[in-house]
Formats: C-alpha cells, sequence, structure tokens
C-alpha cells in the first residue's frame, strides 16, 4: 500500500466511525490543539481549496482544525442511504428550506421537481442575492458532494488571460497533473460510450452538434467510469443511474471525502469539527487570529459559542462563504486594514441554462447517466466563445429534451457589500449583467437549432423564458488573486492570513472549476509551506 493509498484508508476509517457514533469531531488521533481553544492552522470549509489546504499542511505535521458548517455525510437514513435521488427528495436534500429548489423549476411549466421538505442541514444550499442565486454544497466534502464531477482542465491560453501573473508552465507541468491525479480524475471508454443506454442523450447532442459543424469534446470526470459500466450491466448498486447527482451519489463518485479528506485525515494531524459556522476573525497583538465559531445542531440551534484561535489561518469557505467573512471583518472593524479589493471581483462563470425540444426521432431516452460526459467546445468562437455541457435530464421517463449547461466569457462582474441589520454580504449583481452569457449561447445554439429544425424549451424556468442565467453553479471571485491577496493567496495586510478557494479567481475559467481551484490551491500552499509555515 502507498502512503497516499494507507493515509486515505485510516481517514476513510475515521469518517465512518464518526459517522456511525454520531461524533461532529473526526480524527484519527486525540485532537492535537496545542493549548486549549488553539490550533497552529485552522482551516475554514472543507471543499476543495480547503481539502487541499488541508492535506499538506497535515503531511507536514504541522497540526491543523477545519470547521466546516455542513454535517458529515456518511450515516445512511431510514432508507438505508446517505442521500437522497432527484426523484424523491426529502430533507437531505436542501440546507434549511421549506421545499426543494431544483435548477429546473418547472417541467411542462408545471413544478414537478420539487417537494415540501422539513428543515435540516442538507446537502444543497441555494443561497438567494435578488437578481442571483447561487448553489452551494454544504457538509463534509462542500462542492464536491453535489456537483456534476466534470473535471476539466481549462485551455492553457485562456488560463494565462485570466491569471497572467501565475507561471502557467509550472501550473501545467505540475499542479494540473498533481490535482487531476490526488482528484481521482478519469475518461469514459469511447467505445463503451457508443454503446450504452445511459448516454444516449449525449449521443443524440452530439449528432445534433455536428450537424451544425460544432465540435464535441469527452469530459473527464471523477465520477468512476468502471462503476457507472457495472451499474449499467446490473451488477453493482446504481447511482449516476438512479438519478443521484445535485443531492449526492451514494456510489460512484470520489468525493473530496474519498481522496483529499480521507487521506488528510490519515497524516493524523488533522480535525474536522462539523456543524461549526465561523462568523467572525480578529487578530490579536501577537499577531494570532481569533475566529468566533457558532456550533449548531441539526435542527439549527446554535448548542455552543466558541473562540478558537490560531498561528495560520486559511480561508477556504467558498466564493460566497470567504468572501463573506473578509467583508464582514472589514466592514464591523475586526479586521480593519483589509484593502478595497477584498468584495470585488466576482461572476458566475457566464454560466446559462437552456434546453431544445427533441424530435420524435432522436430521444434521450428513460435512462440517462447524472454525470455529464460530454461538451460542446465553441471556446475558438472569437465573437462568442461558448463551452456548453451536455447535461442529463435523469427524471427516468422520456422527457423529449436536451439540455445543455453553457459557461460562456461573460466580461461583467459583481461585488459584495456588508449588510448590518443581517450581519451579512450581500451581492450586487443585476440581471441584465447576464445578458452577455445568453448572447453568447443563443447565438451558438440558434446554429444548432437551425441545422437541425428544433427549437428551444420555454417550459423549464418558472416562466417563458428559454435561457435561466438567474442561478450558477460556478461562483468565483471576491478576493482575486493578486488584488486581494498577493500571488499566492496570502491577504494584503495580515501576515498568516490565506485564501486557498475559488474566491481567488477573477470570475471565469472558460470550463467547469474545480480542477483549477485545486490546482492553484496546491501551488499557493506549496510556496507558504516553503517560506511562512515554521516547522
Ligand atoms: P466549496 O466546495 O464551495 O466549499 C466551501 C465549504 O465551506 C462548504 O462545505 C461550506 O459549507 C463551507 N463553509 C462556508 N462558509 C462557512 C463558514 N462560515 N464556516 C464554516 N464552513 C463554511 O469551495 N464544478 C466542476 O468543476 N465540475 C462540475 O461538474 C460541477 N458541477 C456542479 C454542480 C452543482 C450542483 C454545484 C453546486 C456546483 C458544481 N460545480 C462543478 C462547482 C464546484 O463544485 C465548485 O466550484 C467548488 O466546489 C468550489 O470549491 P471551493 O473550494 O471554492
Amino acid at each position: 500500500m502507498s502512503p497516499l493509498s494507507r493515509r486515505k484508508f485510516l481517514g476513510y476509517t475515521a469518517l465512518n466511525s464518526a459517522a456511525a457514533l454520531g461524533l461532529t469531531t473526526i480524527s484519527t488521533a486525540q485532537a492535537e490543539e496545542v493549548s486549549p481553544g488553539f490550533s497552529t492552522a485552522v482551516v475554514i470549509g472543507t471543499g476543495y481549496g480547503a481539502a487541499v489546504t488541508a492535506l499538506r499542511l497535515g503531511e507536514a505535521g504541522i497540526p491543523t482544525v477545519m470547521l466546516e458548517m455542513g454535517k458529515l455525510w456518511a450515516d445512511p437514513g431510514p432508507d438505508g442511504k446517505v442521500f437522497c435521488d432527484m426523484l424523491r427528495p426529502d430533507r437531505r436534500a436542501a440546507w434549511f428550506k421549506n421545499r426543494t429548489q431544483a435548477p429546473l423549476a418547472s417541467f411542462l411549466w408545471m413544478d414537478l421537481a420539487n417537494r415540501d421538505i422539513g428543515r435540516y442541514p442538507g446537502v444543497l444550499d441555494r443561497v438567494s442575492h435578488g437578481d442571483m442565486s447561487v448553489y452551494v454544497g454544504r457538509g463534509v466534502g462542500g462542492g464536491s458532494l453535489v456537483n456534476g464531477a466534470m473535471a476539466v482542465t481549462p485551455r492553457r491560453s485562456y488560463f494565462e488571460e485570466i491569471l497572467p501573473a501565475v507561471d502557467a508552465d509550472e501550473m501545467y507541468g505540475t499542479y494540473f497533473p498533481r490535482a487531476n491525479r490526488t482528484l481521482g480524475v478519469n475518461h469514459i471508454d469511447p467505445r463503451w460510450f457508443e454503446t450504452c443506454r445511459s448516454y444516449r442523450y449525449a449521443r443524440v447532442s452530439r449528432k445534433a452538434a455536428t450537424r451544425a459543424g460544432l465540435k464535441t469534446v469527452f469530459v473527464p470526470s471523477v465520477y468512476d467510469f468502471e462503476y457507472m459500466k457495472r451499474e449499467e450491466a446490473g451488477k453493482v448498486p446504481r447511482s449516476a443511474l438512479a438519478s443521484e447527482v445535485i443531492y449526492g451519489n451514494n456510489h460512484g463518485k470520489r468525493s473530496l471525502d474519498k481522496t483529499y479528506l480521507a487521506a488528510a485525515l490519515g497524516t493524523g494531524k488533522v480535525t474536522i469539527k462539523t456543524l461549526h459556522e465561523v462568523r467572525g476573525i480578529t487578530r490579536q497583538t501577537d499577531g494570532t487570529y481569533v475566529l468566533t465559531v457558532h456550533e449548531t445542531s441539526e435542527d439549527g440551534a446554535i448548542v455552543a459559542r466558541k473562540q478558537l484561535g490560531a498561528k495560520y489561518l486559511f480561508l477556504g469557505a467558498g466564493s460566497l462563504g470567504s468572501t463573506e467573512l473578509l467583508v464582514r471583518a472589514r466592514e464591523t472593524g475586526t479586521l480593519p486594514g483589509l484593502n478595497d479589493a477584498v468584495g470585488r471581483g466576482w461572476g458566475t462563470n457566464g454560466n446559462v441554462m437552456l434546453g431544445r425540444a427533441n424530435h420524435a426521432w432522436d430521444l434521450g431516452g428513460s435512462l440517462q447517466s447524472g454525470m455529464p460526459a460530454l461538451g460542446i467546445d465553441a471556446w475558438d468562437d472569437p465573437v462568442n466563445p461558448v463551452f456548453a455541457e451536455v447535461a442529463p435530464v435523469p427524471a427516468g421517463v422520456e422527457t423529449w429534451l436536451s439540455l445543455y449547461l453553457a459557461i460562456t466569457k461573460n466580461p461583467e462582474r459583481g461585488h459584495f457589500t456588508y449588510d448590518p441589520a443581517s450581519d451579512s454580504a450581500r451581492l450586487h449583481w443585476r440581471a441584465s449583467q447576464g445578458k452577455p452569457s445568453i448572447d453568447a449561447a443563443k447565438s451558438l445554439f440558434d446554429k444548432v437549432n437551425r441545422a437541425n429544425r428544433t427549437i428551444y424549451r420555454s417550459d423549464l424556468f418558472g416562466d417563458t423564458r428559454s435561457f435561466e442565467n438567474r442561478f450558477t453553479y460556478h461562483p468565483l471571485g471576491g478576493l482575486v488573486l493578486g488584488e486581494a491577496t498577493d500571488l499566492y493567496g496570502r491577504v494584503k495586510g495580515y501576515p498568516n492570513l490565506y485564501v486557498t478557494d475559488g474566491s481567488l479567481i477573477p470570475g471565469s475559467t472558460g470550463v467547469n472549476p474545480f480542477v483549477t481551484i485545486t490546482a492553484l490551491a496546491e501551488r499557493n500552499v506549496e510556496r507558504v509551506l516553503a517560506e511562512d509555515v515554521a516547522r
């Protein structure tokens, strides 16, 4: 067994035992606090940036505590499953909501996908900011628990455009390969793709794109395609083929709790505390940080208010979470020296969703893999670059629908301000700012419709619009690299305070973002460990 596999095994065992015992503290050894209430390093969140950082700190022997506001997802519910599916969503699906909030608001103008549910720390949150709602994962693993597993390395020319100050040779020579390896990225068997039932919908979309003269590409994934083959063959329990995606996957997905986080716990230096929400950050005169933390119960009540100190503090609470923490700290005066770039440079990665009506001779089928495996790559279009993933409609019945999540190059950016009444950061983003995304997606899919004599579906988004750009799956920015932080995520003006997550990326990656977030976190933590952290 390699050292990494051994660590993952140890960490995985710790996660499962904590779940079985109902613990909110997860570790392989006794939690190593330097003194009560103080840890050498604290990482906020357990998503991609946070998980990378904790693994590398743990490997370097640094006692590290991770604080996650969501719960650990490893204990089965009354139906024997950890997660619910999209056809029968229950309280596990949504973060303290009375009703689920599925991205497809309607079908034939009827709300068929949503259910009334009890309030619970469910796995998917939809955070509403007026004209823009942001979907985020909650729980140990953050977005990795709910995402579509598409693991795409951006094209180098675009990476150089968005982050020109980052050495692309290093990224593409070292950190992207390291991220792909450690995330467990794998590729679909093209022969299976051509014949399987589960991707008939993607083949239909490919045919339509080809007729319009467009190029399609296979998309790498962190869902285990060999497992999926066995699902279709009826040899293992189904997950991607059983309408499991955005409310979690019971099998097949290499979410962070199976990869980086398991390995981090396995170093014996990392502890995860769940249902711990960080509310405030202050800096002591000795240069250490003190966090105000609310420990909550599963009904949302605050059961303890705690203070936790750290010498090194890493923000990995995601674009919304980390940005809110620093905007609040600046505006309430607990970290008054934060600069004006904090809270700026936020974007949606140009997300826009749309559907096309299928002909009777081009149906997608009732069995659809929930994990996208194909994209239309029109990023070379000089006027309207688009990368459109062919999205599934895992409804279990024929829907006569081809669905797409298009990623476009939208130059519009939002910003955050602090609202004292709600003690939260509010995003400023107007619906009109989403227009460049719609224009780009429309220019591409008008071509597809013309070539195939098809039309847009206008029954999917709660009214009669054919394009949905009032939500994003890909929040990016708010604490942009080189602006709110230096070129390695060190927050300007505050030594030993770092940003590790999607808030570093200035609003766009041109592809699905988690591989970029992971690779950038690998690069930054390596530098921080070499230059800043005393060992
Ligand atoms: P993230 O993964 O969001 O983790 C942040 C964590 O911090 C969460 O666990 C929060 O609960 C926690 N947190 C927040 N605030 C606090 C606080 N104050 N105290 C304690 N904990 C806190 O951050 N990306 C792809 O590349 N491919 C896909 O196929 C894809 N599909 C997606 C599908 C859906 C439905 C969604 C929602 C997202 C999808 N994404 C996809 C986006 C991807 O999951 C996202 O970019 C990353 O998860 C962001 O990683 P971060 O490290 O920034």
